[in-house]
């Protein structure tokens, strides 16, 4: 792992960013370094090479990858590295179901670390992937701590009426 960590947040489309951004803005509010990048595996495969030389070179600790679909992009930057990659299942047509047995279910020897559909799975892939990289990193296991207190205090103790909330 890096000492400084910097991530690699990959999508199949721009028609992934808003789910994607989730990612992205809990990486920035951890003040962990990543790069973002559209990278298809049907329709820009040369940037899929590309970039994961950059990932084997060593410039990014690890790779979070969304895509929608016939959703191969995980398993295509996972075919290129041994560094661990995190799959985000896009909704699309089918509500995501496609996307995320098209991401879960790699075939044995080659791992796809899969989260939930949706904006939950992009924002858990970015907490995963600053998990991974809190490994020997004291200040990132902080703010990870940090995290979880404020989502505690945020549950309240008991129900709240909605009836009169207008
Ligand atoms: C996948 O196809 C992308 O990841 C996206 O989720 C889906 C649709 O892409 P667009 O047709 O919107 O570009 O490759």
């Amino acid at each position: 792992m890096l000492k400084q960590p910097k991530i690699l947040v990959a999508m199949g489309s721009q028609s992934d960013w808003p789910t994607m951004e989730h990612c992205a803005g809990l990486l920035q509010e951890f003040s962990v370094a990543h790069e973002t990048h559209i990278i298809s595996a049907h329709r820009t495969p040369d940037r899929v090479d590309a970039i994961c030389r950059r990932l084997n070179d060593g410039e990014f600790s690890l790779a979070i990858a969304g895509a929608g679909g016939a959703a191969h992009l995980a398993g295509a930057v996972a075919a290129r590295t041994t560094a661990p990659v995190i799959g985000v299942p896009i909704a699309g047509l089918l509500q995501g179901f496609d996307s995320l047995l098209s991401t879960v279910q790699m075939p044995s020897g080659i791992p796809v670390a899969t989260v939930s559909v949706g904006a939950a799975g992009a924002k858990n892939a970015a907490l995963l992937a600053i998990s991974i990289a809190a490994v020997g990193n004291a200040d990132l296991r902080q703010k990870l701590a940090d995290y979880r207190a404020r989502l505690a205090q945020q549950v309240p103790l008991t129900p709240q009426s909605l009836v009169n909330a207008a």
